[in-house]
């Protein structure tokens, strides 16, 4: 993945009104194959959206361009057309597609669930922006081993103790009772990228079963086969070396 810009380039200005929403026509998701997208596009299948993917080349600069810069003026993916609304960020397209498909439940109404299934997902943000920066200092450090060591430990600690303290929270199977949100396929897709990096079975057996699980589930595997990419493992040891 290629390095971050140093300067970001000024969103464009607007036409729409402030906090205008025209729904209605056909759902685009801008991806990367096997990036960020992963989980918004795992909650649209869930949901049964119609929805069209467009996928981007990271490698080939094409979220540099001024039309996908239009979209997003920070450069990344994911980003999810809905009519006129225009939303990037993991976070908010994976609630934008709860809300607005609420047949899937996969945000639950109201009350205590709901408030904790914003936590694990504004929890699961957090997670998923040390892991991008962990990622932009493998281009940032190029041949300094020492830094990249560094760096590669302090997010081993960080994520490690992110994913004990969840299994010791966890409310039931599910990060919020019996059945999944979009705060565990979000998981899911981070800890999916840290896979070969963490033991989760035998640290974390009740996070690693709830990861396996959602991997059963027919719009996940669909998701990550869609993307080309393996649906990850967590029931068995990886070579944590690797
Ligand atoms: N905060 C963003 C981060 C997304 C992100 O970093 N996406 C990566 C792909 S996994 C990307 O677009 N990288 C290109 C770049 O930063 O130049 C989100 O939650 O969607």
């Amino acid at each position: 993945m290629p390095p971050a810009p140093d300067r970001l380039p000024l969103p464009p200005p607007s036409d729409a009104a402030p906090g205008s929403l025209a729904l209605g026509a056909p759902l685009v998701l801008h991806i990367a194959n096997g990036t960020s997208g992963l989980a918004p596009h795992m909650a649209l299948l869930a949901a049964r959206a119609e929805f069209e993917v467009r996928p981007l080349e990271l490698m080939r600069g094409e979220h540099r361009q001024p039309t996908f810069l239009r979209l997003n003026p920070f450069g990344t993916v994911p980003v999810l057309e809905d009519g006129d609304v225009v939303i990037p960020e993991t976070g908010a397209i994976l609630l934008h597609v709860a809300e607005r498909f609420p047949a899937a439940g996969l945000l639950p109404q109201g009350g205590a669930a709901r408030a904790l299934a914003l936590r694990w997902t504004f929890h699961t943000a957090a997670l998923h922006a040390d892991f991008m920066t962990w990622r932009r200092s493998m281009f940032r450090f190029g041949e300094d081993d020492a830094a990249r060591t560094a760096v590669q430990g302090w997010m081993a600690d960080r994520l490690g103790a992110a994913f004990r303290a969840t299994d010791q929270a966890m409310a039931g199977p599910y990060l919020v009772g019996d059945a999944p949100c979009v705060a565990d396929l979000y998981l899911l897709m981070v800890a999916g990228w840290w896979r070969s990096r963490f033991a989760f079975a035998a640290e974390t057996p009740r996070l690693a079963a709830m990861l396996t699980s959602l991997c059963g589930l027919a719009y996940v595997r669909q998701a990550y086969a869609a993307q080309g990419s393996d649906l990850p493992r967590f029931a068995m040891a990886y070579d944590l070396g690797a």
